[in-house]
């Protein structure tokens, strides 16, 4: 499994300008003809190289004849004797055997595709890189009983009936596009159909297609589509740009969607809820993605990658737009905030672990292990320091400037950078950095009051630790938005917004005239971890005062682990008096909304606390975080009976609303925690009464944690009542997964063999064995049978779906950071994986990357 580098980029030998494909389709063998109008790049005599993943040639033809060609390996070499031909070749496939479910493959009585990064290969034989740019016209033959609705990308040009009830139908393309865009679907579907007047008055034709049955659930995502077409004219100046959108939702998908032109096709999960079956953050979590995928026509389609070390070049920055859409859309700070705990949750530790990488990866076995948390969330905190540091008009001008420069083209981040520099009137020169050093740096702050000269002196210091492969790196840029506050009133006194690019620095504040509380990073402007020494009164103060409601939950947090870290390390735990107070005051505060409530009541997660420990001990952790639950719970009791019992409409998805419901699953997981039978009780009561499925999630998250029997009364009255519902059913195997119990271990190896539980369905598998690998203190079982458990599951789903087997192998890598008798049942559980016949190149990837 050799490597593939970014400094070994060279351009494509031979350009493809158009693609013509013929495509008989049929779930068992599907015939592609496909004819290539090739041209020579440049001056040389090389072949020309076709890229093929298992395909073999029926014919390969050059300008009708039958050309020279031969196999190296699973690529496919013609000789060349003219500077521009049209190549074709035709070769079967088989969609109902292709479990990866990359390239063309059958789900649910469909027939669909998925290309990104390396799938068209699959399907047909060619360059299959992004920087080689065609024009398609695609035409489909199919059943028209079974596959009344053929789409592809693009405009539908022709269609009829043919002999033997079949029917065609011909999609032509205008936009030259890399070929990990090409998608078609065929199926019996129907449409939630909707316009949209763009800004320059073209009528566009939107479309979402799914069963019959299914329609129901479609309207929250068409109303997100609109809003994003709206969005993007107004924020970004960008119109959509064809006179048709395509939608598709499909059942068994490797993530969560995919922006491919005009056709985008969906994870089911991110398109179809009501509010019977889908939760607040269901909801919030189809407006994202599919804003994202909506976004990806701009940055991603019109302007695409030169090559896949690029990746962040189009995933941080529609990230980073998808989140500014989220923000504007509901709330602000509940988003931001949102997005730094996935930040903290998942890139931190993956930057800190053997998988660490920089947002411009040097070099990929499989690419497909590269689409990380790394490349999409940090990434989009670059672009997100970017816009802070550029402001949001200059920022505008930029890319207007980058979408104008490289609008057809395939580019790179470096192009990226460069135009923010030119329309910013900056030098990003340090900041480039932030793509090639990996790690998450680390800041020593300390405020010190000078009270002769009325000043405050706020002394820095970071360091970027050491990642593999990469050691003694430089100092990075770090916008900081910091303010100080009166330590006695709480008011702010100044705000600035501090570039930090050394390894230690002091920055001045004049005409400090009385004692002063540090705000720093406030919106989490950069993606650092802050070390203060900020006293617990202090923190309160912030909590209860800063203006910047993001600082106040941080303020929260900090004060949290103030607790947790000492009881989570063996140590002395201080009193828990200045959280539970801090926790009254904010549940009395009638100036906070309810969702930041929510937020800032909510204990840092045990992988959050685990990630700030040098060594983990998974049993400490758990048993700091229940005991300040508890502590709380009991402490407070009246306080949460009366937050967790406000009232909204099931139907009410207003931020009100959501927030009424965050706070009440915070308010009664404390409650719980604190006093299990009245939280039994109530729980029950919550799950008897609920008219939303996010209440009634809570109910069964609280229960699921509780020796009471309501529990089992409440999930087998769930099964029966959804059990004909999959993506209702994934969250019945996610619950229990998740559960906070002592026997979840010995649940989760007995629902492996639950006759609903399938290594098929990514969802369904990544709904019971991500979550259990998720849950620390199960996972962590001092037996070492979660990892067995874990590691048996990566090794038979390789065997099915190699890229999504590669991506459960991430929580043993993590092995060095726990207590050794832990490391050392990880590491052989990792061991087991390697030694195990037949690996795929995606697993053996990450496996070896997290031995070695
Ligand atoms: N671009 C796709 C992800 C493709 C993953 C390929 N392994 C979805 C997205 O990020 O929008
Ligand atoms: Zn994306």
């Amino acid at each position: 499994h050799a490597p593939t580098f970014r400094k070994d980029y060279r351009e494509p030998d031979w350009w493809v300008r158009h693609v013509e494909l013929d495509m008989d389709l049929d779930p068992a063998t599907t015939r592609v003809r496909a004819t290539l109008r090739v041209e020579r790049n440049g001056e040389h005599d090389r072949p020309l190289r076709l890229a093929g993943d298992g395909l073999k040639p029926v014919t390969v033809e050059i300008d009708g004849e039958k050309a020279r060609s031969g196999m190296e390996g699973d690529d496919l070499l013609v000789e060349m004797d003219r500077d521009a031909a049209q190549v074709a070749t035709e070769v079967e496939i088989h969609p109902d055997r292709n479990s990866q479910l990359m390239g063309l493959y059958a789900s649910g009585g469909l027939l669909c595709t998925q290309c990104e990064s390396e799938g068209f290969r699959r399907i047909t034989f060619h360059p299959d890189r992004p920087d080689v740019l065609s024009t398609y016209a695609v035409t489909m033959r199919a059943d028209a009983e079974k596959f009344p609705i053929l789409l592809a990308n693009g405009n539908l040009v022709e269609q009829g009936k043919l002999d033997d009830g079949r029917h065609f139908a011909r999609w032509e393309d205008p936009f030259p596009k890399p070929s990990y865009l090409f998608a078609l679907v065929a199926g019996d579907l129907k449409a939630n159909r909707d316009r949209f007047t763009t800004m320059s008055g073209r009528e566009v034709e939107l479309n979402i297609w799914v069963r019959e049955a299914d329609l129901p659930r479609t309207r929250h995502a068409m109303q997100a589509l609109k809003d994003s077409m709206k969005w993007d004219e107004e924020v970004y100046g960008r119109e959509y740009d064809l006179d048709l959108f395509n939608i598709v939702a499909v059942d068994d998908f490797n993530f969560g969607a995919m922006e491919n032109k005009g056709l985008n096709i969906f994870n089911s999960r991110y398109i179809l809820a009501d509010a019977d079956s889908a939760t607040d953050a269901d909801f919030d979590a189809i407006a994202g993605v599919v804003a994202h995928e909506y976004f990806h026509n701009w940055s991603g389609n019109r302007v695409t990658c030169r090559d896949w070390f690029q990746l962040s070049l189009k995933e941080g920055f529609t990230v980073f737009r998808d989140q500014c859409f989220s923000q504007a859309m509901t709330s602000e700070a509940v988003k931001r905030i949102e997005d730094v705990r996935v930040l903290r949750a998942i890139q931190f530790p993956e930057d800190s672990g053997p998988l660490a990488h920089p947002v411009r990866p040097e070099s990929y076995i499989e690419i497909t292990n590269f689409y990380t948390a790394t490349v999409y969330n940090k990434g989009a905190e670059l672009i997100r320091m970017m816009h802070t540091i550029l402001g949001p008009e200059k920022f505008r001008a930029a890319t207007d400037l980058y979408f104008e420069r490289h609008d057809g083209e395939a580019a790179t981040c470096e192009d990226f950078v460069r135009c923010m520099e030119e329309a910013g009137g900056v030098d990003l020169e340090q900041f480039r950095l932030w793509y090639s050093q990996a790690g998450t740096p680390r800041v020593k702050a300390r405020l010190i009051r000078d009270e002769k000269a009325n000043v405050a002196r706020l002394q820095l210091e970071q360091t970027v630790p050491d990642t593999p492969g990469q050691t003694g790196k430089a100092p990075m840029v770090l916008p900081l938005k910091t303010a100080l506050l009166s330590a006695q009133s709480g008011r702010e006194i100044e705000e600035r917004l501090i570039l930090f690019d050394k390894a230690e620095d002091e920055i001045v504040f004049d005409n400090v005239t009385e004692p002063v509380i540090l705000s720093i990073n406030r919106d989490f402007s950069a993606p650092v971890i802050i070390e203060s020494d900020r006293s617990d009164d202090e923190l309160a103060t912030l909590a209860a005062m800063d203006a910047n409601p993001f600082a106040r939950y941080e303020a929260m947090q900090e004060l949290m682990l103030h607790s947790l870290l000492p009881a989570a390390r063996g140590e002395e735990v201080p009193p828990a008096d200045p959280v539970i107070e801090a926790v009254r005051r904010t549940l009395n505060d009638d100036t906070l909304d309810k969702a930041l409530k929510a937020e800032a009541i909510r204990l840092p997660s045990e992988a959050m606390i685990g990630e700030r420990l040098e060594e983990i001990d998974p049993d400490q952790v758990h048993r700091a975080r229940s005991t300040l639950a508890e502590e709380i719970g009991a402490a407070l009791g009246t306080e949460l009976v009366e937050a967790q019992a406000i009232e909204a409409a099931g139907d009410d998805l207003s931020v009100e609303a959501k927030g009424i419901r965050a706070l009440r699953r915070e308010a009664l997981g404390l409650l719980a925690a604190g006093e299990p039978e009245e939280g039994a009780r109530l729980a029950k009561a919550l799950y008897d009464r609920a008219d939303n499925m996010t209440d009634r999630q809570t109910a069964l998250m609280i229960l699921s944690g509780l020796e009471a029997e309501e529990r089992q009364l409440a999930f087998d009255a769930f099964y029966e009542r959804y059990k004909g519902n999959s993506l209702v059913l994934d969250k019945w195997f996610a619950l229990q997964a998740a559960a906070q119990r002592p026997d979840t271990l010995e649940r989760v190896e007995k629902l492996v063999d639950h006759p609903d539980f399938t290594l098929k369905n990514p969802n369904r598998l990544r709904s019971l064995i991500s979550n259990f690998a998720a849950n620390q203190w199960a996972f962590h079982h001092s037996s070492g049978r979660g990892y067995a458990l874990l590691a048996k599951m990566v090794i038979e789903a390789d065997r099915i779906n190699p890229q999504v087997a590669a991506r459960m192998v991430p929580p043993l890598g993590r092995w060095r950071r726990y207590v050794p008798d832990r490391a050392r049942l990880m590491k052989e559980a990792l061991e087991t994986i390697a030694s195990s016949e037949g690996l795929s190149k995606d697993v053996y990837e990450q496996v070896s990357k997290s031995l070695g």
